[in-house]
């Protein structure tokens, strides 16, 4: 049986950083405590993305946490990364779970109740369903409604994450929901001191879920 927490999972964004600046930041928030971290990149070719991937991989093993891959099943089985995230657009679960067998975390991002049972069935290990707020960073979603977060939660036996602009300040509208924990972006990547921001949010995290 895989074992991970997704308590503070940390969702990366090398867009406006150099590759130390990026790694640096990476690093800092791998020492605050997140508890499972994304690579997640866009605009980026294969080799560019294997690159990264390596790079945090390294840290990110170092610290004991375990690296998803955002989208690509190939970058991830080439880094040889602990999971890899899909979207309603990537590869299928049921697709993915085929090709890397059981040991592979699969995670996959929902917004309806039938598109989690969905995942679940496929073989997903884990849920992201949001966005929760606005969000500044670049993605393509839709807000989801605190009720359907609930539904989902109840409706799944699978880890179940919020995302979508959350931060210490306003993640209290997740309690008594049924999450796993939360999935943050700029709440860490942006921040003056992803450390600090880290453990903040970790510590809000561990008082929502208990
Ligand atoms: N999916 C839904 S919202 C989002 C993704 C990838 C981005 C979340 O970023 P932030 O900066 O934590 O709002
Ligand atoms: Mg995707």
């Amino acid at each position: 049986m895989k074992q991970f927490d997704t308590s503070l999972y940390f969702i990366t964004d090398s867009t406006g950083y150099d590759e130390k600046e990026f790694f640096c930041r990476v690093e800092q928030a791998l020492s605050g405590g997140v508890t499972i971290i994304q690579l997640r990149e866009k605009n980026r070719t294969a080799r560019e993305y294997i690159r990264l991937a390596q790079g945090v991989h390294e840290i990110a093993l170092r610290y004991g946490i375990p690296l998803i891959i955002d989208d690509r099943l190939d970058v991830a089985m080439v880094v040889k990364a602990e999971g890899v995230h899909l979207g309603q657009s990537d590869i299928p679960v049921d697709t993915a779970r085929k090709i890397v067998g059981d040991s592979m975390i699969i995670g996959a991002t929902t917004k309806t109740v039938e598109q989690a049972l969905e995942a679940e069935k496929n073989g997903a290990d884990y849920l992201g369903v949001g966005a929760i707020y606005p969000t500044t960073t670049k993605v393509k979603t839709v807000l989801t409604s605190v009720d359907t977060l609930k539904d989902i939660c109840k409706a799944v036996s699978i880890p179940v994450n919020a995302i979508g602009g959350l931060n210490k300040d306003n993640c209290y509208i997740l309690q008594n929901t049924g999450i796993s924990g939360i999935c943050v972006v700029s709440a860490i990547m942006k921040s003056p001191d992803p450390k600090t921001a880290a453990a903040e949010l970790k510590a809000v995290s561990r008082e929502l879920i208990k």
